[in-house]
């Protein structure tokens, strides 16, 4: 298990965050071996000095940044660096723990501060950091000097332990012959077996933080209640000290502490609690508490108001929504009260910036969700950026929180990164009130033997790291033949009939969808979610009757999808989520035109006209659901 925690970096009191995100330095190591950079010992000097650089904004994926065609598709180690001022105090006070966080970066990350290289990370898609000294640029093998230069180097090639395990499998990069003279000398490609693009670069923001040398290194919460009494259950991990303190107060929105403790952990009682709720369930969705945790590190007794930035004390607040899950063999149920997912499938992905975080893309995403009634997402097919998810607790949208891990089909796959990768997704979302359940993967090859023994561990070994929360993957196989469905809570099915089978034809829907709902719960008895449905789209193609990729198509088959919902949602469906939210990039093939378009809005978030259909349906879902 990971040996330390991985709280989301707040200001506090105690604790100053310094975000590095802007323009960096950037080459991309064209060379043939993809290795001159570490041969050529880049690091040790400013990367301007070893060759041509350009500006790179960070984050953002670099693909479609430049004009450069070979750094769109660019397969290889890409380096970064940017210089930091670091303020004086951090220099001059030795009882500072300077960090450097990486929200994260795709997919190898080589870290060096000052050419001393600090840390290295592998996986996309969850955050990495690394304590790098006290800033005094004289102390004894100090690396890193008030002025310091900070290097990063990602790499875009996957392969099958790099975390991914999803996008792992036979994820290597082909080196193609130049056989017959049919490809050009160097020429190689990378197979990819998930649908989207795979962007590449630091994704999210990099930051340095301070801490005090002994600081609240993990905080975990497990919510509950009865009656009218919230419950909370916490513990606290501090490290730096043996001699802490502590002080754990809950506070509500009001700033009225309404429960507080000094023991590491412990249960907090909130009388007349206010739980969370999610959008539409209730007419204040997202209620959160502040848990501030205040850690001394000397015994003490003083007025609270009196240590307010004291040097001897570390301060987290952490944002904790008081709500239970539970499932039974038809039901989802939020607060005991059954809970449908009426919402959608996202990617990160949109122009220029790739899957780079982008605040306004952010908040215009949930005011399309808020605008079309949608309650839930899934998180498809990888960990969205924690400032994601907290705007899921804020605004009670429910999330299905997916491991990377798509189209797995196990000759390749990892099942040790797998757990590693869970590890740290679970390290980094437990406290979330939205996220709802774990899917530890997306379409893996279920029916295949290796998939008893491998999903049976790694959702076992799930449950071990959160016993609070369902456990799901994502499936598209035969009912009979699934080797994971028995280890699953809910089932998450994807189909896409008319589309991928029996193209075309829209009158297979009512049957085949019957059928399959039918096939899984007669089998398992568990609720079932249709995890994906969908049609390609081209905005502003039109045809009566419907044909495939127009506007029109893709509302027949929601509607034809949503009219089998509605007969099983009385019974043990419990959800549906429209594959996708938006169009997104994918690699280029034949299957796709500049993307997929299965989305109801375009990449550029205007509605097609199936986003209307949804608006509609999902308005009245809340009101008789929620
Ligand atoms: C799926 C995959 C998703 C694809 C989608 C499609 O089943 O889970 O990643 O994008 O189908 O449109 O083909």
């Amino acid at each position: 298990c990971l040996e330390s925690g991985m709280l989301f970096p707040r200001e506090s009191p105690s604790r100053e965050v310094k975000e590095l995100s802007g323009l960096w330095v950037f080459r991309a190591d064209k060379s043939p071996s993809r290795n001159q950079g570490f041969e050529g010992a880049w690091y040790k000097k400013r990367l301007a000095e070893t060759g041509p650089v350009i500006d790179m904004p960070v984050p953002a994926s670099y693909n479609d940044i430049t004009q450069d065609a070979t750094l769109r598709d660019f397969i290889g180690w890409v380096w970064y660096e940017r210089e930091v001022v670091v303020p004086s105090r951090w220099v001059a006070d030795e009882g500072t723990r300077v960090v450097l966080r990486v929200g994260s970066a795709h997919y190898y990350s080589v870290v060096w501060v000052n050419g001393v290289k600090v840390t290295e990370h592998e996986g996309g898609h969850l955050p990495f950091e690394v304590e790098i000294g006290t800033f005094n640029p004289q102390g004894p093998g100090c690396a890193v000097q008030d002025h310091h230069r900070c290097q990063q180097h990602s790499e875009s090639a996957l392969s099958p332990s790099r975390s991914n395990p999803a996008h792992d499998r036979p994820h290597q990069i082909m080196r193609k012959m130049s056989f017959l003279n049919r490809y050009p000398d160097g020429f190689f490609v990378q197979n990819i077996y998930f649908d989207f693009f795979n962007y590449a670069g630091i994704h999210r923001p990099v930051l340095l933080y301070t801490t005090p040398k002994a600081y609240v290194d993990d905080i975990t919460v497990v919510t509950d209640f009865s009656d009218n009494t919230g419950l909370v259950n916490y513990k606290v991990s501090v490290q730096g000290t043996s001699s802490a303190t502590l002080k754990v107060t809950l506070i509500d929105k009001d700033g009225h502490c309404v429960a507080s403790a000094s023991e590491p952990s412990g249960l907090l009682k909130v009388v007349d609690v206010k739980l969370w709720w999610p959008y539409l369930m209730h007419e204040n969705p997202g209620y959160l508490y502040s848990l501030e945790v205040r850690q001394h590190v000397y015994i003490q007794v003083r007025l609270m108001a009196s240590v307010e930035g004291s040097t001897n004390e570390d301060v987290y607040t952490l944002p904790v929504g008081i709500r239970t899950v539970k499932v039974t063999s038809t039901q989802f149920l939020i607060n005991n009260k059954p809970f449908y997912f009426h919402g959608v499938n996202k990617h990160e992905d949109s122009d220029i910036r790739g899957k780079g975080l982008d605040w306004p893309l952010i908040v215009k995403d949930f005011n399309l969700l808020k605008w079309m009634g949608a309650n839930s997402f899934r998180t498809s097919h990888y960990p969205y950026a924690e400032e994601i998810l907290q705007m899921c607790d804020r605004h009670g949208i429910v999330v299905i929180d997916e491991c990377p891990g798509s189209q797995l089909q196990f000759e390749n796959a990892s099942l040790t990164h797998h757990l590693v990768v869970m590890d740290e997704l679970v390290r980094r979302d437990k406290n979330h009130p939205s996220v709802v359940m774990w899917s530890v993967a997306n379409e893996p090859a279920a029916e295949m033997p290796p998939a008893e023994f491998y999903f049976k561990t790694l959702i076992t070994h799930t449950k071990a790291l959160d016993p609070t929360r369902p456990v799901t993957f994502i499936t598209d196989s035969n009912y009979a033949r699934d080797k994971g469905a028995p280890y699953v809570d809910v089932i998450c099915v994807n189909s896409y009939f008319s589309w991928y089978h029996d193209p075309g034809h829209l009158e297979v829907i009512p049957i085949q969808l019957n059928t399959q709902f039918e096939n899984w719960y007669g089998k398992y008895k568990k609720p079932i979610i249709q995890s994906e449905y969908g049609a390609d789209t081209v905005p502003g193609l039109h045809s009566d009757p419907p044909v495939m990729f127009t506007e029109e198509y893709q509302n027949a088959v929601l509607q034809s999808y949503h009219s089998v919902f509605d007969q099983k949602r009385k019974q043990y469906v419990i959800g549906e989520l429209i594959w996708n939210f938006a169009d997104f990039m994918t690699a280029q093939g034949t299957f796709r035109v500049v993307g997929n378009k299965k989305g109801v809005f375009t990449r550029q978030r205007q509605p097609k006209a199936g986003a209307f259909i949804l608006k509609e349906r999902y308005w009245r879902l809340a009101n008789e659901t929620g």
